[in-house]
């Protein structure tokens, strides 16, 4: 079934419980190669949530302002996208290129994500996809503009978000989770992978 929320689509259950599984396992091997980090803001403030990334780019964010690198803060290349990341792009994004990033974010039980917009990609015709995996998470999304009315929806473990179109620039952040709301994470925490077109 999927839902429409400020021009977004969510898919929810898009993932069964066997693919989200097998998911979390591509993530770790992601995540052994490419260790989560804990970004800066330009403005010297440590962010809540843990990131990595797979594909051609990761996203990083620091003193020197945050962008699209070829390489993990180590300096090690990023590894491959997870193939059952690529294969619900291929499904739901509609469009023909293939993603050059993969961010994974991890969040604990009290990380949230400010809203904000999604602008550091060169063609805003793309979309992004979203995919969540682990505990509830609030979503917020807004308009283009910073302070605008807002539309919140429940994001659960196997849903996929679609935002292309009007909503590509729309504010947007993760308010809160409901912790222990799903078993797929044995420590319990939320992973959201978010795939893009960089360039
Ligand atoms: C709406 N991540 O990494 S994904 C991000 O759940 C980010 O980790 C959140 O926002 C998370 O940038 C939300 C859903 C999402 C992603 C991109 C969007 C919603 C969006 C771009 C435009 C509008
Ligand atoms: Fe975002």
């Amino acid at each position: 079934m999927s839902v429409d929320v400020g021009g977004i689509t969510v898919h929810q259950g898009l993932l069964e419980p066997s693919q989200q599984e097998a998911l979390v396992e591509q993530v770790r091997r992601v995540a052994q190669a490419a260790p989560l980090f804990r970004p800066e803001t330009a403005r010297g403030r440590k962010m809540s949530v843990r990131m990595t990334s797979a594909g051609r780019y990761g996203w990083i964010s620091d003193r020197a302002g945050y962008r699209y690198e070829r390489r993990h803060p180590e300096g090690l290349e990023w590894p491959p996208i997870p193939a059952i990341a690529m294969d619900v792009w291929r499904n739901v994004s509609g469009v023909a290129r293939d993603p050059e990033s993969c961010l994974i974010n991890f969040y604990d039980a009290d990380a949230k994500m400010g809203m904000h917009q999604d602008r550091d990609e060169a063609n805003f015709e793309m979309p992004v996809v979203s995919i969540s995996l682990g505990d509830e998470a609030l979503f917020r999304v807004g308009g283009p503009g910073r302070g605008g009315k807002t539309q919140s929806i429940w994001l659960r473990s196997g849903d996929v978000a679609v935002m292309g179109g009007a909503a590509r620039l729309n504010y947007h952040g993760i308010d809160r989770l409901r912790p222990g709301s799903s078993r797929l994470l044995p420590n319990g925490g939320r992973i959201n992978l978010t795939l893009r077109v960089v360039d």
